[in-house]
Protein backbone atom coordinates (compact mmCIF):
# COMPACT_ATOMS: atom_id res chain seq x y z
CA UNK A 1 0.00 0.00 0.00
CA UNK A 2 3.02 2.37 -0.13
CA UNK A 3 2.97 4.59 -3.11
CA UNK A 4 6.49 5.31 -3.78
CA UNK A 5 5.87 6.74 -7.31
CA UNK A 6 6.93 10.06 -5.98
CA UNK A 7 10.35 8.56 -5.44
CA UNK A 8 10.74 6.57 -8.82
CA UNK A 9 9.69 9.66 -10.40
CA UNK A 10 11.87 12.03 -8.48
CA UNK A 11 15.22 9.49 -8.87
CA UNK A 12 14.26 9.21 -13.15
CA UNK A 13 14.41 12.87 -13.53
CA UNK A 14 17.61 13.24 -12.03
CA UNK A 15 16.48 14.69 -8.49
CA UNK A 16 18.54 13.38 -5.43
CA UNK A 17 16.38 11.22 -3.50
CA UNK A 18 14.04 13.17 -0.61
CA UNK A 19 14.22 10.99 2.48
CA UNK A 20 10.92 10.96 2.57
CA UNK A 21 8.19 9.06 1.37
CA UNK A 22 3.91 9.48 1.13
CA UNK A 23 1.37 6.88 1.45
CA UNK A 24 -2.33 7.01 1.17
CA UNK A 25 -4.25 6.35 3.63
CA UNK A 26 -5.62 3.18 4.09
CA UNK A 27 -8.66 3.31 6.59
CA UNK A 28 -9.95 6.22 4.49
CA UNK A 29 -13.15 6.59 2.14
CA UNK A 30 -11.75 6.89 -1.00
CA UNK A 31 -13.34 9.89 -2.53
CA UNK A 32 -12.25 11.30 -6.23
CA UNK A 33 -9.33 12.48 -4.82
CA UNK A 34 -6.97 10.13 -2.52
CA UNK A 35 -5.72 11.66 0.33
CA UNK A 36 -1.96 11.73 0.59
CA UNK A 37 0.07 11.16 3.95
CA UNK A 38 3.66 12.05 4.18
CA UNK A 39 6.66 10.49 6.38
CA UNK A 40 9.53 13.14 7.04
CA UNK A 41 12.30 12.81 9.68
CA UNK A 42 12.60 14.36 12.62
CA UNK A 43 15.28 16.42 11.98
CA UNK A 44 15.87 19.10 9.22
CA UNK A 45 19.12 17.83 9.16
CA UNK A 46 18.28 14.64 7.82
CA UNK A 47 15.87 16.40 5.04
CA UNK A 48 16.96 17.93 1.89
CA UNK A 49 15.22 21.40 1.82
CA UNK A 50 15.31 23.47 -1.20
CA UNK A 51 14.11 26.55 -1.91
CA UNK A 52 10.93 24.89 -3.70
CA UNK A 53 8.40 25.32 -1.49
CA UNK A 54 4.96 24.10 -2.31
CA UNK A 55 3.05 25.36 0.96
CA UNK A 56 4.21 29.08 1.04
CA UNK A 57 1.16 30.44 2.82
CA UNK A 58 1.16 28.05 5.33
CA UNK A 59 5.22 28.64 5.84
CA UNK A 60 4.90 32.20 6.23
CA UNK A 61 2.04 31.91 8.65
CA UNK A 62 4.14 29.53 10.84
CA UNK A 63 7.25 32.08 10.08
CA UNK A 64 5.63 35.29 11.43
CA UNK A 65 4.56 33.37 14.58
CA UNK A 66 8.04 32.37 15.05
CA UNK A 67 9.40 36.14 14.27
CA UNK A 68 7.15 37.27 17.28
CA UNK A 69 7.78 34.84 19.47
CA UNK A 70 11.43 35.21 18.94
CA UNK A 71 10.59 39.08 19.58
CA UNK A 72 8.87 38.58 22.41
CA UNK A 73 12.09 36.30 24.06
CA UNK A 74 10.22 33.34 23.87
CA UNK A 75 12.78 31.10 22.20
CA UNK A 76 11.17 27.67 22.64
CA UNK A 77 8.34 28.96 21.16
CA UNK A 78 9.58 30.65 18.33
CA UNK A 79 11.95 27.23 17.49
CA UNK A 80 8.39 25.24 17.18
CA UNK A 81 7.18 27.11 15.24
CA UNK A 82 10.47 26.80 12.78
CA UNK A 83 10.47 23.21 13.19
CA UNK A 84 7.15 23.21 12.16
CA UNK A 85 7.42 25.36 9.15
CA UNK A 86 10.21 23.07 8.26
CA UNK A 87 8.58 20.46 8.03
CA UNK A 88 5.97 21.78 5.66
CA UNK A 89 8.75 23.23 3.60
CA UNK A 90 9.71 19.43 2.26
CA UNK A 91 6.51 18.23 1.11
CA UNK A 92 5.96 17.45 -2.39
CA UNK A 93 2.83 19.22 -3.13
CA UNK A 94 0.23 21.25 -0.80
CA UNK A 95 -1.22 20.43 2.35
CA UNK A 96 -5.62 20.19 1.72
CA UNK A 97 -6.64 18.03 3.96
CA UNK A 98 -5.48 18.25 7.75
CA UNK A 99 -5.24 14.40 7.49
CA UNK A 100 -2.29 14.19 5.34
CA UNK A 101 -0.54 15.62 8.42
CA UNK A 102 -0.96 12.70 10.44
CA UNK A 103 2.23 10.93 11.65
CA UNK A 104 4.44 13.94 10.55
CA UNK A 105 6.84 15.41 13.23
CA UNK A 106 7.41 18.52 14.93
CA UNK A 107 3.75 19.65 14.34
CA UNK A 108 2.56 20.22 17.93
CA UNK A 109 -1.15 21.49 19.10
CA UNK A 110 -0.67 25.44 18.33
CA UNK A 111 1.02 24.96 15.04
CA UNK A 112 -1.97 22.34 13.99
CA UNK A 113 -4.52 25.13 15.12
CA UNK A 114 -2.24 27.52 12.47
CA UNK A 115 -2.49 25.15 9.90
CA UNK A 116 -6.28 23.99 10.40
CA UNK A 117 -7.42 27.57 10.66
CA UNK A 118 -5.88 28.63 6.80
CA UNK A 119 -7.34 25.57 5.15
CA UNK A 120 -10.79 25.78 6.53
CA UNK A 121 -11.22 30.21 6.96
CA UNK A 122 -8.72 30.83 4.26
CA UNK A 123 -5.97 33.02 7.11
CA UNK A 124 -5.09 32.00 10.47
CA UNK A 125 -6.55 34.23 12.96
CA UNK A 126 -4.09 34.81 15.29
CA UNK A 127 -1.63 35.72 12.37
CA UNK A 128 -3.36 38.06 11.44
CA UNK A 129 -4.14 39.85 14.65
CA UNK A 130 -0.60 39.45 15.09
CA UNK A 131 -0.12 41.27 12.02
CA UNK A 132 -2.59 44.38 13.04
CA UNK A 133 -0.26 44.53 16.83
CA UNK A 134 0.96 47.81 17.93
CA UNK A 135 3.57 45.43 19.55
CA UNK A 136 4.38 43.21 16.68
CA UNK A 137 4.76 46.60 14.11
CA UNK A 138 6.88 48.34 17.00
CA UNK A 139 9.02 45.80 17.09
CA UNK A 140 9.42 44.71 13.31
CA UNK A 141 10.22 48.70 13.14
CA UNK A 142 12.85 49.12 15.91
CA UNK A 143 14.63 45.80 15.48
CA UNK A 144 15.38 46.90 11.81
CA UNK A 145 17.65 49.53 12.84
CA UNK A 146 20.64 47.73 12.47
CA UNK A 147 22.24 47.17 16.30
CA UNK A 148 18.90 47.15 17.96
CA UNK A 149 17.60 43.33 19.47
CA UNK A 150 14.24 42.15 20.77
CA UNK A 151 15.73 43.70 24.47
CA UNK A 152 16.29 47.06 23.58
CA UNK A 153 13.67 47.37 21.29
CA UNK A 154 11.00 46.09 24.33
CA UNK A 155 12.78 49.21 26.63
CA UNK A 156 12.27 51.43 23.74
CA UNK A 157 8.33 50.22 23.61
CA UNK A 158 7.67 50.64 27.04
CA UNK A 159 9.11 54.25 27.23
CA UNK A 160 6.52 55.08 24.50
CA UNK A 161 8.62 54.48 20.86
CA UNK A 162 6.74 53.23 18.35
CA UNK A 163 8.74 54.15 15.37
CA UNK A 164 11.73 56.27 13.75
CA UNK A 165 10.45 59.22 14.34
CA UNK A 166 9.90 58.46 17.97
CA UNK A 167 13.08 57.30 18.55
CA UNK A 168 14.76 60.04 16.60
CA UNK A 169 12.62 62.66 18.57
CA UNK A 170 13.43 60.99 21.55
CA UNK A 171 16.33 61.67 24.00
CA UNK A 172 17.70 58.14 24.07
CA UNK A 173 21.05 57.14 23.72
CA UNK A 174 22.21 55.39 20.50
CA UNK A 175 25.46 53.42 20.06
CA UNK A 176 27.75 53.57 16.89
CA UNK A 177 26.05 50.56 15.02
CA UNK A 178 22.68 52.23 15.88
CA UNK A 179 23.72 55.89 14.66
CA UNK A 180 24.77 53.65 11.61
CA UNK A 181 21.85 51.68 11.37
CA UNK A 182 19.04 54.93 11.71
CA UNK A 183 20.79 56.66 8.83
CA UNK A 184 21.28 53.80 6.43
CA UNK A 185 17.78 52.31 7.82
CA UNK A 186 16.15 52.11 4.09
CA UNK A 187 18.86 50.82 2.37
CA UNK A 188 19.12 47.93 4.93
CA UNK A 189 16.04 46.80 5.01
CA UNK A 190 16.33 46.77 1.23
CA UNK A 191 16.88 43.44 0.56
CA UNK A 192 20.15 42.53 -0.87
CA UNK A 193 20.46 40.93 -4.73
CA UNK A 194 22.86 38.16 -6.01
CA UNK A 195 24.59 40.26 -8.22
CA UNK A 196 24.66 43.10 -5.29
CA UNK A 197 26.44 40.37 -3.37
CA UNK A 198 28.89 38.89 -6.53
CA UNK A 199 29.72 42.88 -6.34
CA UNK A 200 30.53 42.95 -2.81
CA UNK A 201 32.14 39.79 -3.59
CA UNK A 202 34.79 41.12 -5.81
CA UNK A 203 35.95 43.69 -3.44
CA UNK A 204 35.96 41.87 -0.47
CA UNK A 205 38.91 39.20 -2.90
CA UNK A 206 40.73 42.27 -3.58
CA UNK A 207 40.89 43.37 -0.44
CA UNK A 208 42.22 40.36 0.65
CA UNK A 209 44.21 39.62 -2.18
CA UNK A 210 45.97 42.98 -1.40
CA UNK A 211 46.62 42.55 2.05
CA UNK A 212 47.19 38.47 2.15
CA UNK A 213 48.06 36.72 -1.15
CA UNK A 214 46.75 33.46 -1.14
CA UNK A 215 43.92 33.96 0.95
CA UNK A 216 40.63 32.39 -0.39
CA UNK A 217 37.23 34.11 0.10
CA UNK A 218 33.92 32.14 0.34
CA UNK A 219 30.41 33.05 0.05
CA UNK A 220 28.41 31.93 3.12
CA UNK A 221 24.85 32.07 4.40
CA UNK A 222 21.54 32.63 2.47
CA UNK A 223 23.85 33.12 -0.87
CA UNK A 224 25.92 29.58 -0.60
CA UNK A 225 22.37 27.44 -0.42
CA UNK A 226 21.19 29.73 -3.56
CA UNK A 227 19.17 31.91 -2.35
CA UNK A 228 18.40 35.12 -4.50
CA UNK A 229 18.30 38.18 -1.95
CA UNK A 230 19.30 38.06 1.49
CA UNK A 231 19.57 40.32 4.15
CA UNK A 232 22.93 40.90 4.39
CA UNK A 233 26.09 39.57 2.83
CA UNK A 234 28.39 36.87 4.26
CA UNK A 235 31.73 36.27 3.66
CA UNK A 236 34.77 33.17 4.99
CA UNK A 237 37.99 34.20 5.05
CA UNK A 238 40.83 31.89 4.98
CA UNK A 239 44.65 30.94 4.04
CA UNK A 240 45.72 27.30 2.68
CA UNK A 241 48.82 27.30 5.18
CA UNK A 242 47.35 27.24 9.24
CA UNK A 243 48.63 30.77 11.19
CA UNK A 244 49.10 33.04 8.10
CA UNK A 245 45.51 34.03 8.95
CA UNK A 246 46.51 35.45 12.20
CA UNK A 247 45.98 39.58 12.54
CA UNK A 248 44.04 39.37 8.81
CA UNK A 249 40.91 40.58 9.77
CA UNK A 250 42.29 44.30 10.69
CA UNK A 251 44.33 44.09 7.45
CA UNK A 252 41.33 43.72 5.30
CA UNK A 253 39.09 45.96 7.14
CA UNK A 254 42.33 49.02 6.61
CA UNK A 255 42.30 48.24 2.91
CA UNK A 256 38.57 48.98 2.94
CA UNK A 257 38.20 51.53 5.05
CA UNK A 258 40.95 53.57 3.03
CA UNK A 259 39.01 52.84 -0.14
CA UNK A 260 36.12 54.53 1.22
CA UNK A 261 34.09 50.80 1.60
CA UNK A 262 32.78 51.02 4.80
CA UNK A 263 30.22 53.11 6.24
CA UNK A 264 30.53 51.15 9.26
CA UNK A 265 32.59 48.22 11.18
CA UNK A 266 33.11 46.32 14.22
CA UNK A 267 35.40 43.62 14.51
CA UNK A 268 34.73 41.00 17.42
CA UNK A 269 36.33 37.63 18.98
CA UNK A 270 33.77 35.36 17.27
CA UNK A 271 31.36 33.90 20.65
CA UNK A 272 28.16 33.60 19.49
CA UNK A 273 28.27 29.63 18.55
CA UNK A 274 30.22 28.58 21.31
CA UNK A 275 27.71 30.10 23.91
CA UNK A 276 25.47 26.73 23.28
CA UNK A 277 28.29 24.37 22.54
CA UNK A 278 28.81 23.00 26.03
CA UNK A 279 32.20 20.58 26.42
CA UNK A 280 33.13 21.53 22.87
CA UNK A 281 35.88 23.93 23.89
CA UNK A 282 37.42 25.55 21.07
CA UNK A 283 40.88 24.67 20.22
CA UNK A 284 43.00 26.85 21.86
CA UNK A 285 44.03 28.75 18.25
CA UNK A 286 39.95 29.56 18.97
CA UNK A 287 41.07 33.43 19.38
CA UNK A 288 42.44 33.93 16.37
CA UNK A 289 38.61 33.41 14.82
CA UNK A 290 37.09 36.71 13.99
CA UNK A 291 34.23 38.59 12.90
CA UNK A 292 33.81 41.77 11.42
CA UNK A 293 30.02 43.19 11.05
CA UNK A 294 30.33 46.12 8.94
CA UNK A 295 27.83 48.65 6.61
CA UNK A 296 29.71 48.48 2.85
CA UNK A 297 28.60 51.60 0.63
CA UNK A 298 28.05 50.00 -2.53
CA UNK A 299 28.62 52.51 -5.47
CA UNK A 300 26.44 51.78 -9.01
CA UNK A 301 29.01 51.51 -11.06
CA UNK A 302 30.64 48.36 -9.02
CA UNK A 303 27.70 46.50 -9.55
CA UNK A 304 27.97 47.71 -12.92
CA UNK A 305 31.74 46.67 -13.12
CA UNK A 306 30.52 43.41 -11.90
CA UNK A 307 28.64 42.83 -14.52
CA UNK A 308 25.18 44.06 -13.64
CA UNK A 309 23.16 46.05 -15.57
CA UNK A 310 19.68 46.84 -14.20
CA UNK A 311 19.86 48.18 -11.40
CA UNK A 312 17.46 49.06 -8.35
CA UNK A 313 17.95 52.22 -8.07
CA UNK A 314 17.92 55.47 -10.01
CA UNK A 315 20.84 56.76 -10.70
CA UNK A 316 22.23 60.25 -9.88
CA UNK A 317 21.44 61.53 -13.28
CA UNK A 318 17.46 60.73 -13.20
CA UNK A 319 16.31 62.03 -10.19
CA UNK A 320 19.12 63.37 -7.57
CA UNK A 321 19.41 59.95 -5.64
CA UNK A 322 22.18 59.15 -4.15
CA UNK A 323 24.15 56.62 -6.94
CA UNK A 324 25.25 54.10 -3.96
CA UNK A 325 23.36 52.01 -1.51
CA UNK A 326 24.41 50.56 1.90
CA UNK A 327 24.60 46.79 2.38
CA UNK A 328 25.23 44.75 5.65
CA UNK A 329 27.83 42.90 5.42
CA UNK A 330 29.63 40.29 7.63
CA UNK A 331 33.13 39.06 7.16
CA UNK A 332 34.62 35.50 9.35
CA UNK A 333 38.16 34.92 9.75
CA UNK A 334 38.99 30.97 9.89
CA UNK A 335 42.13 28.91 10.18
CA UNK A 336 42.26 26.55 7.81
CA UNK A 337 42.43 23.45 10.78
CA UNK A 338 39.14 24.99 11.64
CA UNK A 339 37.60 25.56 7.86
CA UNK A 340 35.32 22.79 7.07
CA UNK A 341 33.53 23.64 10.17
CA UNK A 342 33.34 27.21 9.95
CA UNK A 343 31.74 26.69 6.05
CA UNK A 344 29.16 24.23 7.59
CA UNK A 345 28.20 26.50 10.59
CA UNK A 346 27.90 29.45 8.56
CA UNK A 347 26.16 28.11 5.86
CA UNK A 348 22.75 27.98 7.66
CA UNK A 349 20.37 28.03 7.30
CA UNK A 350 19.89 28.80 11.28
CA UNK A 351 17.47 26.20 11.92
CA UNK A 352 19.47 23.42 9.94
CA UNK A 353 22.40 24.63 12.37
CA UNK A 354 20.33 24.15 15.16
CA UNK A 355 19.40 20.96 14.28
CA UNK A 356 22.60 19.30 13.20
CA UNK A 357 23.54 20.86 16.69
CA UNK A 358 20.61 18.78 18.29
CA UNK A 359 21.57 15.44 16.65
CA UNK A 360 24.96 15.77 17.46
CA UNK A 361 24.34 16.44 21.17
CA UNK A 362 21.14 14.26 21.47
CA UNK A 363 21.48 11.27 18.50
CA UNK A 364 25.68 10.84 19.07
CA UNK A 365 26.92 12.45 21.83
CA UNK A 366 28.85 14.89 20.49
CA UNK A 367 29.43 18.37 20.26
CA UNK A 368 29.52 20.41 17.18
CA UNK A 369 30.84 24.04 17.18
CA UNK A 370 31.88 26.68 14.06
CA UNK A 371 34.81 25.19 14.98
CA UNK A 372 34.95 21.51 15.98
CA UNK A 373 33.27 18.32 16.55
CA UNK A 374 33.62 16.64 19.87
CA UNK A 375 32.93 13.36 21.04
CA UNK A 376 32.02 13.16 24.16
CA UNK A 377 32.21 9.31 24.35
CA UNK A 378 35.85 9.17 23.33
CA UNK A 379 36.64 12.32 24.95
CA UNK A 380 38.53 13.33 21.52
CA UNK A 381 38.05 15.63 18.37
CA UNK A 382 36.86 14.57 14.78
CA UNK A 383 39.12 16.35 12.38
CA UNK A 384 37.55 16.96 9.16
CA UNK A 385 38.70 19.26 6.00
CA UNK A 386 35.43 19.12 4.24
CA UNK A 387 31.92 19.07 4.88
CA UNK A 388 31.12 15.75 4.02
CA UNK A 389 33.33 14.28 6.80
CA UNK A 390 31.58 16.21 9.07
CA UNK A 391 28.47 14.56 7.88
CA UNK A 392 30.10 11.46 7.90
CA UNK A 393 31.10 11.71 11.09
CA UNK A 394 27.81 12.48 12.38
CA UNK A 395 26.30 9.51 10.88
CA UNK A 396 24.46 11.93 8.46
CA UNK A 397 23.78 11.45 4.76
CA UNK A 398 25.68 14.44 3.36
CA UNK A 399 23.11 17.66 2.43
CA UNK A 400 24.43 20.01 0.07
CA UNK A 401 24.34 23.31 1.23
CA UNK A 402 21.49 24.18 -1.68
CA UNK A 403 18.95 21.45 0.09
CA UNK A 404 20.31 23.16 3.40
CA UNK A 405 17.30 25.29 3.31
CA UNK A 406 14.89 24.45 6.35
N1 LIG B 1 23.94 31.46 11.99
C1 LIG B 1 23.51 30.53 12.93
N2 LIG B 1 22.88 30.94 14.05
C2 LIG B 1 22.65 32.26 14.27
C3 LIG B 1 23.06 33.21 13.33
C4 LIG B 1 23.71 32.78 12.19
O1 LIG B 1 23.70 29.35 12.76
N3 LIG B 1 22.02 32.64 15.38
C5 LIG B 1 24.61 31.00 10.77
C6 LIG B 1 23.65 30.38 9.81
C7 LIG B 1 23.54 31.36 8.69
C8 LIG B 1 24.79 32.21 8.79
O2 LIG B 1 25.22 32.11 10.12
C9 LIG B 1 24.57 33.62 8.38
O3 LIG B 1 23.55 34.23 9.16
P1 LIG B 1 22.44 35.15 8.49
O4 LIG B 1 23.06 36.10 7.53
O5 LIG B 1 21.64 35.74 9.59
O6 LIG B 1 21.53 34.08 7.75
P2 LIG B 1 21.26 33.85 6.21
O7 LIG B 1 20.79 32.45 6.11
O8 LIG B 1 22.43 34.27 5.41
O9 LIG B 1 20.02 34.79 5.95
P3 LIG B 1 19.92 36.05 4.97
O10 LIG B 1 19.81 35.46 3.61
O11 LIG B 1 18.70 36.79 5.36
O12 LIG B 1 21.16 36.87 5.15
MG1 LIG C 1 23.15 36.24 5.43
Amino acid sequence: LLDVSWYTESMRAGHPVQILDRHKLQDQPTNEAEVEVFSVPSYACQRRTTLENRNTVLTDALSLLAENAELSAEEGRGVAFRRAAAVLKVLPEPVTDMTQLKGLPCLGEHSLRVIKDILENGASSEVESTKQSERFKALKVLTGVFGVGAKTADRWIREGIHDLQQLKDSRQTLNRAQRAGLEHYDDINQPVSKAEADAIGEIVEEAVASVLPGAQVTLIGGFRRGKLTGHDVDFLITHPEEGREVGLMPKIVSWLESQGFLLYQKTIRNSYLESDDGPARPCSNMDRFERCFSVFKLAEDEKRRAGQTQSHHASAEDGGLKPWRAVRVDLVVSPISQFAFALLGWTGSKLFERELRRWAGHEKTMSLSSHALYDNTQRTYLRATSEEEIFAHLGLDYIPPSERNA
